[in-house]
């Protein structure tokens, strides 16, 4: 007889990408996963979802990061929440999935660090986001930014599924000229345009619109169903459209990590010097700091130390706790990380 397992006690076999996997998320900048996440943890996900919507999770419960589709309405309902997975265990749990991992320590790592935490509520009717790079909200030096984007509901075209401009991978992170994220210096190049209304729905405002003309007839759309993963480098131009059925949510979860050997500053509107040591380890090591799982979900943060002459391969540096390690990260040239957001 099968045995329910609690969430946070369930095993996973572990996912090995293909190279053919590996290829086509260099090469369109993008890559599905299909039925990566279990059907029992996307239907507790989609519970929570629903305790949301109910409102049986209390307002104070969810920290500052939120959006609603309609905040003037009786019942105002969430669209957007941010960083959630420093004040629920349920989004640590999915922040650091197993499963999800496997698939990064592929593609970014093997060292993984656990950045943001987002969930979209995306009811009918509701707006989407326009032509946007994640690594210009999301700085990480080297740049090795991927989300991980959970589908709870299918996603397609009518309720608003992300598209991607294949190509657009290989394009440089434009600065926005109303610095909505940040302008980190990088790769200083001529000619890098300053783009303005980055991530508005409106293609004549957009200004990576021009940048996303470059890629005729690329543009295409990550139709997912419950369970599976999109997995998407911090360059590619994406975007998504309005929620346009009648009666079909569109929810997900989404991860934001980079290889855990980069440097970063951002800390959602918070940040400084340095931010590693906010994240999590989720997988590898590093010589930079990193912080625990708040709910102890099990990660390379929080996993047991191999000892010398065991035999077993060390999965990180010591017993580092955050903030621990000093580095010589202050760089004055940097624009202030309270801006950082996405
Ligand atoms: O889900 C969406 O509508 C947009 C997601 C997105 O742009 C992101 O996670 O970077």
């Amino acid at each position: 007889m099968a045995v329910a397992l609690a969430p946070g006690t369930r095993t996973y076999p572990r996912y090995t990408v293909s190279v053919e996997e590996y290829v086509r998320f260099r090469r369109e900048g993008f890559l599905v996963v299909p039925a990566l996440v279990p059907p029992e943890d996307v239907a507790d996900l989609a519970a929570h979802c629903d305790d949301l919507g109910a409102g049986r999770v209390q307002r104070d419960q969810l920290g500052q990061y939120v959006a609603y589709a309609d905040a003037k309405a009786a019942e105002p309902q969430y669209s957007r929440i941010h960083m959630l997975h420093r004040h629920l265990p349920i989004h640590e749990r999915y922040l650091l999935h197993p499963r999800v991992l496997d698939v990064l320590e592929a593609l970014i790592g093997p060292d993984v660090l656990a950045l943001q935490s987002m969930l979209f509520i995306k009811p009918p009717g509701s707006a989407g986001q326009g032509y946007h790079q994640d690594s210009y909200y999301i700085p990480t030096l080297p740049d090795t930014l991927c989300g991980a984007w959970i589908a709870i509901d299918r996603a397609d075209e009518e309720n608003g599924c992300v598209w991607f401009t294949t190509g657009s991978q290989n394009e440089p992170v434009y600065p926005d000229a109303g610095n909505v994220g940040q302008h980190y210096p990088r790769a200083r190049l001529e000619n890098l345009s300053v783009v303005d209304h980055v991530s508005d729905t409106d293609e004549t405002r957009n200004g990576l619109t021009p940048i996303a003309r470059k890629y005729p007839g690329r543009e295409v759309a990550a139709i997912a169903d419950p369970g599976d993963v999109v997995f998407f480098g911090g360059h590619v131009l994406h975007r998504s459209h309005r929620n346009l059925s009648v009666d079909r949510y569109r929810r997900s979860f989404v991860g934001h990590y980079s290889n855990a050997r980069a440097f970063t500053q951002w800390d959602y509107g918070d940040g400084g010097p340095i931010a590693n040591d906010k994240h999590i380890l989720a997988r590898g090591a590093t010589h930079l700091p990193f912080a625990q799982p708040k709910f102890g979900t099990p990660c390379a943060a929080n996993a047991p130390v191999a000892q010398p002459g065991s035999g077993a391969a060390p999965t990180m540096m010591g017993d580092m706790q955050s903030g621990m390690m000093e580095t010589a990260a202050t760089d004055p040239e940097r624009l202030d990380p309270k801006t950082h957001r996405h």
